[in-house]
Formats: structure tokens, sequence, C-alpha cells
């Protein structure tokens, strides 16, 4: 799979000139927040998934407080697609929930040019360890706070607080079920990562 201008830049031909530029983004966040509703939300192909009944023996594993509906849990990855326009095609990755997994996160990083960090405000600490992850390689994320039913609401700037973010990390609410909510989560993210890429000189952050 072709991820960015430079490899797409070396093919030869009429149609590399026409080719969409691909890029790849992460989804994080803790078990439940709803990483592989917003992969399916937006994918234009039938995401590739591998979900698996919770079962008696992961329950020590898979702490389902707060999501008590949940019955399966993603084993390896959600991973999609989305079309933003005829220059740009997103790919989208899924990272699984749970630390057993953690794993996949180098492999999953590499050629990444960004990430969306999901958050449920009732269980704020779950997307702790994704920001870290991020922070620590330099690579920019999105926060998009998933509005469940029933959760309270807290403004942007109450959630950038509480997860001490900087003034540059965009911070938005969302629908992970939403289609159009999610494209604009992802189209943050990219608008982040180039201002990110910008600043640090053209190159990408690392
Ligand atoms: N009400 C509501 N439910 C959601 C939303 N996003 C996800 N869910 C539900 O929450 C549960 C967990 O979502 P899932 O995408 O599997 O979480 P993941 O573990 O992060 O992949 C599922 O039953 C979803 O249908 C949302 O925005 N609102
Ligand atoms: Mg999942």
């Amino acid at each position: 799979m072709v991820f960015g201008r430079s490899e797409r830049g070396r093919r030869e031909g009429a149609a590399a000139a026409q080719d969409p530029v691909a890029l790849k983004l992460l989804v994080a966040g803790g078990f439940g927040v709803g990483k592989t509703t917003l992969v399916g939300a937006v994918s234009e192909i039938k995401p590739l998934r591998t979900e698996e009944a919770l079962t008696e023996a992961s329950r020590p594993y898979d702490d389902t407080e707060g999501v008590e509906t949940k019955t399966t849990t993603t084993v390896a990855m959600d991973f999609g697609r989305i079309t933003i326009n005829e220059n740009l095609v997103l790919y989208v990755f899924g990272t699984p929930g749970q630390d057993r997994f953690w794993f996949l996160w180098d492999e999953l990083a590499q050629g990444a040019l960004g990430a969306v960090v999901l958050t449920d405000t009732r269980r704020l600490e779950d997307c702790f360890a994704a920001i870290d992850y991020f922070e620590r390689r330099g690579i920019p994320f999105t926060v998009a706070v998933n509005c469940f039913d029933g959760a309270d609401r807290y403004p942007v700037e109450t959630v950038r607080r509480a997860l001490d973010l900087g003034q540059t990390v965009p911070v938005l609410l969302c629908d992970a079920r939403q289609r159009e909510s999610v494209r604009e989560v992802l189209i943050s993210v990219v608008e982040h990562a180039m201002r990110t890429g910008a600043a640090n000189g053209g190159g990408p952050a690392d």
C-alpha cells in the first residue's frame, strides 16, 4: 500500500500523476470508547475488523464498566478508507484498546501522519496512555470527545485542561456513529499534522 507523496512520486506513468495522495491515520483510545464504531461510520469499504465475543475468561482484562452493552472486542484492528476529495484519501487504522495488545502499536504507527485520540468523559483516564504514546513519538493528534447519550457534556476547554493538553492540540466533540462528525475529526487531524509539519520545517514530525 502506498502512503504519501514521496512514495507515489517514485512511480512512473500518467496513471500515477492522477492518483490521490494516501495518508494513514490512527484511531486510539480506551476500551469501548467507540473506535470500531468510528471507523465503521466513515469507511467506504467494509471495515476489516476482527471482533471476538467477550468471554468470561477475558472479563478480568476487559473492563466493561460503563460499557455494559458491549459484547464484542476488537482483537487485531479496524481498518477503513475515506476519500476526502479527488486529491486525498485517508486510510484509518483503529488501534486495539486493550493493554495486552500494545505490542501492535509500534507496527501500526509506522508511516502514520497523525492520530485521533477518542475519549469518553466518563472514563477520561482511559486515553492517558494513548496521549502519552503519541506525545512521546511526536505524532500529531486531535482529541475527539465521543458524546455518548447520557454522559455529561463538558466544554472542550475543560477537557483540554483535564487532559493537560497544550493550546495547539485540537479538541473536538464528536459522535462516532455519524459520518460527517467523524469526517470533521479526521480533517482536523490532517490539518493539525500539516501545521505541525510546517512548524517543524516542512518535514514529517518525528
Ligand atoms: N450512544 C452511543 N453509543 C456509542 C457511540 N460510539 C460507540 N457506541 C457504542 O459503544 C459500544 C462500544 O463501541 P466500540 O466502537 O466497539 O468501541 P471500541 O472498543 O473503542 O472499538 C458499542 O456498543 C457502540 O455501539 C456513541 O457515539 N454513542
Ligand atoms: Mg473496537
